[in-house]
């Protein structure tokens, strides 16, 4: 079994579950799977039952935590951002892919559905006190094709890869008609050698090579077209 996941106490809306919970039930008394670690002595279908075996725990350096903001729940007329809900948080390696197991990669999320993994406690909103003063990087993709730097993004930042891992807040997909927009939100948009440093991993890291660009959430805030101020 490996380490519960923590779900969080607002879990309101499913769609990015994917119908494929995790087989950890693995008493079902058939043969086993490929894989599966079977006892010398277990040789007789009357086998006492044993105790389970303890799964090692891999700790991360941080919590995190998986936000949701379903487009059917989106309106007009409310404020932005009244529709994100946290969904669970997890501080361990196994607790992460028991996750990612069972949540939709971008490509299969509706049209308009924004996901978000933030360090806990950081609320994916200019509004949060640690994301304040911040920025973010963007990559854009075409339809369909960011589920695989989504998870390099994710790897990324739970494994501590980044050289100023302490400058990230979180990282959000957004799911929109014609493209897939991945976004590294970061602490103190005005530390330009901390998110350059930062650009330049993640596009290693995603083995990307075209020029992405550095928004300062103040500047956002006034212009729904804000300038980059920093590009790698
Ligand atoms: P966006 O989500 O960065 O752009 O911001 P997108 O995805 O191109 O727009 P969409 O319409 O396709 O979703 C779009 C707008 O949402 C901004 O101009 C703001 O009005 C609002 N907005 C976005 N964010 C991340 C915030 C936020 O953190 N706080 C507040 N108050 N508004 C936000």
């Amino acid at each position: 079994m490996v380490e519960e996941v923590e779900k969080s106490s607002s879990v309101t809306e499913e769609p990015i579950m994917t119908n494929n919970p995790q087989a950890d039930d693995d008493d079902d008394g058939e043969a086993p799977e490929e894989g599966e670690i079977v006892s010398d002595d277990d040789t007789s279908s009357s086998a006492k039952p044993t105790a389970p075996l303890a799964v090692e725990s891999h700790p991360l350096e941080h919590s995190w935590t998986f936000w949701f903001d379903n487009p059917s729940a989106k309106s007009k007329q409310a404020a932005w951002g009244s529709s994100i809900r946290p969904i669970y948080t997890f501080s361990t390696v196994e607790g992460f892919w028991s996750l990612y197991n069972n949540i939709h990669l971008p490509s299969k999320l509706a049209v308009g559905a924004d996901l978000h993994c933030f360090k806990n406690k950081i609320e994916p909103k200019w509004e949060d006190p640690v994301c304040a003063n911040g920025g973010r990087w963007t990559v854009a993709f075409a339809k369909s094709k960011s589920d695989t730097s989504w998870l390099y993004t994710l790897l990324a930042m739970i494994g501590e890869q980044f050289d100023n891992g302490d400058e990230i807040c979180g990282a959000v997909v957004n799911v929109r008609s014609r493209q897939e927009r991945i976004g590294l939100w970061t602490k103190n948009a005005a530390n330009e050698m901390a998110q350059v440093s930062i650009g330049r991993q993640w596009k290693e890291f995603l083995d990307y090579n075209e020029g992405i660009g550095f928004i300062f959430h103040d500047d956002a805030k006034l212009d729904r077209n804000p300038k980059n101020r920093y590009t790698v």
